[in-house]
């Protein structure tokens, strides 16, 4: 039954564990600090952590380059700090999500490094896409893929004895080489991966850029408009093979194990055939956020999520951030607030003022849709993208491998504030040595500390949209019935007894009816622009 799936209606808060909090001091996040937060956690109201990668990894894609998927890094702690966070947490109703990086592993992984020194023609080099380069002396690349992180997707290695050898396949950067999905060991080694996070309580999995890992074996260029299933790198139809294979696993421990895919493909059909009972559960849906703060545009993001999602029986997921993309507050602060995913920009004008207030209905409209909800750490502060970082201090790849003209994802990594005062606002105690991302001046002002003296801040609004989340049976199961009287500038629905309305327009719009929850003091009865309201619907 849908009572025993929590993730189908669960509120999912994303850590980034090198920016969350650090306890040793060291200007990295690590375990303890996430630890010692575990009650900040649970006042959110959130069912589940999501960690982004913690494993062993030179830190060359912010942990998305693994060396040792059974470790814990030394930055962050030890295996034991891990176990103990999943049994302190689990202590406090909340369930771990480890995040899984299949597609792809450091170029420090041993695999690769006896892949390196094995040479061509080895079998050590099967588990990964090494291929001779074209022409007289195999100096151009194998195909013209293009990379994510703005590049080309070979890099040349070196023989043993010093000549120009074969290359590798990258679909990110150059310390990412891409594993051979067709190798049994690559599947049978993240069979075992998997089991050996499941067999240590963690309730579920993030699968890393879920949509690539098969690759056409003939390298054929990418055509101008792959049909479906007709890309050589992505969305390959022989994926399904492996997720399936995967969800038995999950399926064979007596809290199934949850498999969240990162299936970042445009066309609904497709993205929703990774949605099944025998595959993944549930899988981001990055479409609200890549859309502006229109009413038009986001009610037809919602219609064409549940209308998709609706035929495969799949739950739909609300994601507003990430740790890829532009701050909320930042984002909707700006005249144009589509979506950047790649092109962040230094210094595009931005009303603070008005993406908060903007982010702020957005929470309380999100919230309230069929489905489960995802907080990436530092929106519930209203934290700003750090859109003026030191050039030197980002350590993003993309800020390099764009020659420094893309500022990179690092702008929503920087550390929490916790405390109003203190060297790095609470991220480490006093003295600690500074964080790995330095911190705006103004920070104190949004801190944790700051902020849970001030009933009308962010922090504020979002435990209180999680309480009444949690208080409102109609939200998890009732559907979503659109009201048809609003004006196209409003978003205004009702899902069982919880009437919401959005109003993304000039005019007030008037609300009748008992306010459960609002995203600004002034949220009716005559509700102003870029406000949000929960209202009790009375027979
Ligand atoms: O991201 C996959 C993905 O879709 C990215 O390539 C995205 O296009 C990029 O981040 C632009 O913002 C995942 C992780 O979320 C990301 O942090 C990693 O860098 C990437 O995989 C490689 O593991």
């Amino acid at each position: 039954s849908h009572a025993s799936e929590w993730w189908r209606h669960a509120v999912i808060y994303q850590v980034y564990p090198r920016s969350f909090a650090d306890a040793d001091g060291d200007g990295t996040g690590d375990l303890a600090g996430v630890r010692s937060r575990l009650p900040y956690l649970a006042s959110l109201g959130i069912d589940a952590i999501w960690f982004t990668p913690w494993y062993v990894s030179p830190l060359a894609d912010g942990g998305y380059d693994v060396a040792d998927y059974r470790a814990i890094d030394p930055q962050f702690g030890t295996l034991a700090d891990a176990e103990q966070l999943i049994r302190e947490a689990l202590d406090l109703g909340i369930r771990t999500i480890v995040d899984v990086v299949p597609n792809h592993v450091s170029a420090q992984h041993r695999w690769f490094q006896e892949a390196l020194a094995a040479g061509p023609g080895s079998p050590e080099r099967e588990r990964f896409w090494f291929h001779p380069g074209k022409g007289p002396d195999g100096d151009e690349m194998p195909t013209n893929w293009v990379s994510d992180f703005q590049g080309t997707t070979w890099t040349r290695t070196t023989n043993p004895d010093g000549t120009p050898g074969e290359w590798y396949l990258h679909l990110f950067s150059p310390e990412q080489p891409d594993l051979n999905w067709d190798h049994p060991d690559v599947r049978r080694e993240h069979e075992e991966i998997l089991r050996f996070w499941f067999d240590r309580g963690a309730a579920g999995i993030r699968i890393d850029s879920a949509a690539l890992l098969v690759k056409d074996r003939t390298l054929p260029e990418v055509p101008a408009e792959p049909g479906p299933g007709g890309h050589p790198h992505a969305d390959r139809d022989e994926l399904h093979d492996i997720y399936r294979a995967w969800r038995a696993i999950a399926d064979e421990y007596p809290e199934p194990r949850v498999l969240i895919g990162e299936v970042w493909l445009p066309d609904v059909e497709r993205f929703t055939r990774f949605l099944r009972p025998d595959e993944m559960h549930t899988a981001f849906n990055f479409d609200f956020m890549a859309r502006p703060w229109d009413a038009e545009q986001l009610r037809e993001s919602i219609r064409a999520t549940l209308a998709s999602h609706a035929p495969v029986a799949a739950t739909p997921t609300w994601v507003l951030s990430n740790h890829d993309v532009t701050r909320p507050v930042t984002r909707y602060g700006r005249e144009d607030s589509s979506f950047a995913f790649t092109k962040k920009r230094f210094g595009t004008p931005t009303d603070l003022d008005l993406g908060t207030r903007r982010a702020r209905a957005a929470a309380v409209l999100v919230a309230a849709l069929p489905g489960a909800m995802y907080v990436y750490e530092g929106d519930e502060l209203g934290l700003p993208e750090v859109e003026d970082l030191p050039r030197e201090a980002i350590q993003d790849p993309m800020h390099f491998r764009s020659e420094g003209v893309d500022p990179g994802r690092d702008g929503c990594r920087v550390p929490l504030p916790w405390t109003r005062g203190g060297s790095s606002f609470g991220f480490g105690a006093d003295g600690a040595a500074a964080p790995w991302l330095p911190q705006p001046a103004g920070w104190g002002e949004l801190s944790v500390e700051a902020q849970e003296q001030d009933p009308a801040s962010m922090l504020a609004l979002y435990r209180a949209v999680t309480a009444r989340r949690r208080a409102e049976a109609s939200l998890a199961d009732a559907p979503l019935v659109w009201r048809e009287d609003a004006g196209s500038d409003v978003l205004a629905f009702t899902r069982g007894d919880v009437a919401v309305i959005a109003n993304l327009g000039e005019q007030p719009v008037a609300v009748t009816g008992e306010i459960l929850l609002a995203s600004a003091p002034d949220g009716g009865p005559a509700l102003p622009r870029d406000t949000a309201v929960w209202v009790r619907v009375t027979p």
